[in-house]
């Protein structure tokens, strides 16, 4: 095993193409950094073109991959080969890229730190936006996924403001800060993007992992932690420029390390949470400049019987236990419990004051999508639903019983669900199979479903989010040749298309900051 400490060019001159006539036969790896090395760096983790480790191509089928590296990819820098590699070769690079490095990755504070860039300083950018719309709180980013974009949408006006290229491969929710000004964006590379609304402009971006899972904000808008799958790390963040404050390998007493599935940021216990995919453990880690007793525990040479608080290091770490891996989870609006599931398809629910599992057998049939989990209230109870990844059926479960209410058969397994106070109804996608092309409306009193759209059949609909007064659903088809639908969220008829490239979710700066109960957070 080779550890590499390999630095990302930060810019990439020209394109690996030397040859033009079809090579002779050379083994992949030789072709790879004959070919490949220079735009997507000789170990494969990504340069001016994406990483090239299996866990970064989850999302690219090998077919997919064949005709991008013959045909190239628009709108980007990556070019033909059909023209100078044989379909055999094509076929070597793909299975080549496909299979995991045998080489020892590290990506730690020097390579970090290499790769910060400051776009804007935040003293040279204007206070007051460059452009006019009546609500700066009822803007939308829309991430366009077809050719890496993000769009800025008025949502009173429902057009378009203005467009700009993003990392390639956002994945997860953007999440604002809390005057809504700044956004910071994950790309499943790693790299981490604050990009500022009022001005339209980068701030600053810098690669905090080769594979991470999301990120999230402080509640006090200072910090930025991002979760990743390679390394095993979650990387602290200062929030004005991005410069790494800490980085937290994550492993347990024994030094197993693990991928961190998921972070959030939990605003009244002013800390961060995660689940490890790994190790069955939930970090909890706080941001307060005097953390709480709760993490007293955590401290080597702590004696409760003293009497006295003990000198607890900034952003300590405490370890809850709980029964099974948690792929995801998410919170109730107090932020107290977590709702987790492993990819196994069992449920817990885990007391983040009491620090331990209260329930250990929810019923989830399935999976759910990380997030997608939403809560409103039914009969005087607040009920928690969710779409799952293996199963056609929302769960709707008692937040106070932790009891399954019903299971709503759908189509097929969903991605994503979506309401918002102002309206009865919850909307769910069916975002596999033969009906990926529906999209359920249930209400919310009766449980039931009670309209089917299929706004573009054969081509996916999926993932609604609310303007911020909820009259408005907004829907994407998810196709690149697609667009965000309008719907009057009362009377469930199209109000316009905007045309858009592959457009995944939207994100409604109110609804996001204000951490509306029909929505992600
Ligand atoms: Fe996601 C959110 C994990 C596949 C599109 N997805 C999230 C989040 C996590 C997650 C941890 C929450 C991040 C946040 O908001 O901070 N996603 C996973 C998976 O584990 C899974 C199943 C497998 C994987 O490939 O990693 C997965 N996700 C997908 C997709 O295939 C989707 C449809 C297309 C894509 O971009 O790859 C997809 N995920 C999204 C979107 C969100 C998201 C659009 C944000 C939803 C929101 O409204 O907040």
């Amino acid at each position: 095993m080779t550890p590499i400490g390999a630095t990302i060019k930060s810019a990439c001159i020209g394109l690996a193409l030397v040859a033009s006539a079809p090579t002779g036969a050379q083994d992949a790896s030789g072709l790879y950094q004959a070919q490949c090395a220079e735009c997507h760096n000789p170990h494969r983790l990504g340069g001016m073109g994406p990483a090239l480790l299996p866990g970064n191509l989850k999302r690219l089928r090998k077919k997919v991959a064949i005709e991008v590296i013959s045909n190239g990819r628009i709108a980007t820098q990556m070019p033909a080969f059909s023209d100078r590699l044989s379909r055999a070769e094509i076929e070597s690079l793909v299975e080549y890229i496909y299979t995991p490095s045998n080489e020892t990755i590290v990506w730690n504070l020097p390579q970090i730190n290499a790769s910060h860039i400051i776009h804007n300083r935040e003293q040279d950018l204007s206070e007051q936006p460059v452009f006019n719309v009546d609500d700066m709180l009822n803007l939308f980013l829309v991430v366009e996924l077809g050719d890496h974009h993000v769009t800025l949408l008025d949502g009173d006006r429902l057009e378009p403001i203005h467009r700009f290229k993003s990392r390639f491969a956002l994945h997860g929710g953007p999440k604002y800060s809390n005057s809504g000004r700044f956004v910071y964006f994950a790309s499943r590379d790693g790299w981490i993007s604050k990009y500022d609304i009022y001005n339209l402009k980068l701030v600053a971006e810098i690669r905090a992992g080769i594979n991470t899972r999301n990120l999230a904000v402080s509640a006090d808008d200072r910090y930025v932690m991002v979760a990743n799958y390679l390394p095993h790390s979650l990387v602290l963040l200062d929030a004005r420029d991005l410069k790494p404050v800490k980085i937290y390998e994550v492993a347990d007493q024994n030094g197993k390390t693990s991928r961190i599935s998921a972070v959030y940021t939990a605003p009244p216990r002013n800390s961060f949470i995660a689940a490890l995919k790994d190790l069955p453990e939930v970090w909890e880690i706080s941001y307060e400049d005097d953390p709480p007793m709760s993490f007293a525990g955590w401290v080597h040479d702590y004696n409760p019987e003293s009497g006295e608080k003990p000198i607890i290091e900034p952003f300590p770490v405490r370890r809850i236990r709980v029964d099974d891996y948690l792929d995801d989870f998410f919170f109730d609006q107090e932020y107290v419990s977590i709702i987790g599931a492993s990819r196994a398809g069992k449920g817990q629910v885990v007391d983040m004051d009491l620090g331990r599992v209260i329930v250990p057998d929810l019923a989830l049939p399935g999976m759910p999508h990380l997030g997608s989990g939403i809560t409103w209230d039914y009969q005087g109870r607040t009920v928690l639903a969710t779409p799952n990844l293996k199963a056609g059926k929302v769960s709707v479960i008692d937040m106070e019983s932790w009891e399954t209410i019903k299971q709503i058969e759908t189509l097929g397994p969903g991605f994503f669900m979506r309401s918002h106070e102002n309206t009865p109804y919850a909307w769910v996608d069916v975002f596999f199979g033969p009906n990926k092309d529906a999209m359920h409306v249930i209400d919310k009193r009766s449980l039931e479903i009670v309209k089917t759209l299929r706004p573009a059949p054969g081509k996916t609909a999926a993932h609604i989010e609310f303007t911020r007064d909820g009259k408005y659903a907004l829907l994407s088809i998810w196709d690149p040749d697609g667009a965000i639908i309008v719907y009057n969220a009362a009377t469930l008829e199209e109000v316009k298309r905007i045309p858009m490239n592959k457009p995944s979710g939207k994100y409604n700066v109110y609804n996001k900051i204000t951490r509306s109960e029909g929505t992600s957070h």
